[in-house]
């Protein structure tokens, strides 16, 4: 694959407009479609069998919903919430963006919520979503859309990563992930933290407080849980790069998703978060559709966060008419 720069992007995957950025800069979108050879897709059996069996297994348990309690379908609930999360508030907007700042404590909370979603440790996370921003819709994108929704979904977890994503990513710059102690400690401990966070908390306090049994704790907070939040946050890659408006730049696949905002809680404003991935509530609107954002703000007021980086009204709505597709509201 031909290395190409894209002008409005960063070395840390944040895309900004240069102040002198003129038309052709804009709609310079040669970073894209530079598909090399295909190299033969390499499956992974392992990955394969084990997200048929975790699938099944979260439809069996969709099936037991009728034989909770209450209590255990409200703790589902808080586990779906928690390990959201650790990856919205966590891997994505404090790890992969830096678009606002975290203290201690909250760091810690966010790491553990960040097991509990089990979807790669917080520094591989946030590194191919760096390398995903950087280099959207090529082969160096993990989850390259233009190899269709399967592809865009699951279906990057279930082959050997093209070499353009390793080439790639190992370029990038990382040093601050590698100096949060937090992030390193979850990095060295992770599979034990998964086993505890994701699995055994959510099977069995429903067990051990309320008397649930063992088996519908196991189907529903765990294992169907754990399906919704990967589905949830897979419709962002898939789903997200497919339909939608796209109000500030409509020379990028990401797009407006209402229906993926509102399960991803809060990150379905795709078109605005490729076009200004720093701003802290990735969408124009706050907290519409978008607890994550909510949260972020609730931690600034306990002072737990800081320095929320946003972009101004005027240069959303000067982007907006500059490149977008038309459907922004004053653009
Ligand atoms: C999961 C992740 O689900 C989901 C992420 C989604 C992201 C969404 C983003 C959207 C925006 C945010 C929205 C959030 C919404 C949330 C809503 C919530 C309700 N750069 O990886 P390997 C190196 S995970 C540099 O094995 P293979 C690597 O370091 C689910 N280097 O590649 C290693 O080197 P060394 C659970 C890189 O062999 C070597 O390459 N997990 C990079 O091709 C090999 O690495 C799973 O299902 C890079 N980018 O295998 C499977 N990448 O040996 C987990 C790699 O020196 N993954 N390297 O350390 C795997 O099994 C494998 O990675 C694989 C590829 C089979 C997929
Ligand atoms: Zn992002
Ligand atoms: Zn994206």
């Amino acid at each position: 694959m031909t290395e190409t720069t894209n002008p409005s992007k960063q070395q840390n995957g944040d895309a900004v407009m240069p102040e002198t950025s003129t038309r052709d800069d804009v709609f310079d979108d040669s970073y894209k479609a530079k598909e090399g050879p295909k190299p033969p897709m390499r499956l992974v059996w392992r990955n394969i069998i084990l997200m048929f069996l975790l699938h099944v297994g979260a439809l069996y348990g969709l099936m037991l919903v009728p034989s909770a309690s209450a209590l255990t379908l409200a703790w589902t609930a808080l586990c779906f919430l928690l390990s959201a999360l650790g990856i919205t508030a966590g891997a994505h907007r404090l790890w992969s963006h830096k678009s606002y700042k975290a203290s201690t404590p909250l760091r810690v909370f966010l790491a553990l919520a960040n097991s509990m979603a089990f979807q790669n440790d917080i520094y591989e996370w946030a590194r191919d979503h760096r390398v995903h921003h950087k280099y959207s819709e090529t082969d160096a994108d993990p989850h390259n859309a233009v190899r269709g929704f399967f592809f865009a979904h699951i279906g990057w977890l279930l082959v050997r990563k093209h070499p353009d994503v390793i080439e790639k990513g190992k370029k990038l710059e990382l040093t601050d992930l590698k100096a949060d102690k937090v992030v390193m400690l979850q990095r060295k401990y992770y599979k034990l933290s998964v086993v505890l966070l994701c699995f055994l908390v959510p099977m069995l306090v429903p067990w051990f407080l309320w008397d649930e049994s063992l088996w519908v704790g196991y189907f529903i907070p765990c294992l169907m849980r754990y399906a919704l939040v990967l589905n949830a946050t897979w419709l962002v890659n898939s789903a997200a790069h497919m339909w939608g408006n796209r109000p500030y730049d409509r020379n990028i696949n990401p797009s407006e998703n209402r229906f993926v905002a509102f399960s991803a809680i809060g990150e379905g404003f795709h078109n605005y978060h490729h076009t200004f991935p720093f701003d802290y509530a990735t969408s124009e609107f706050g907290m519409k559709l978008n607890i994550t954002t909510a949260f972020i703000d609730l931690m600034c007021f306990l002072g737990l966060a800081k320095d929320c980086k946003r972009v101004s009204r005027d240069l959303i709505s000067t982007r907006a008419q500059r490149t977008g597709d038309g459907s922004h509201k004053t653009g």
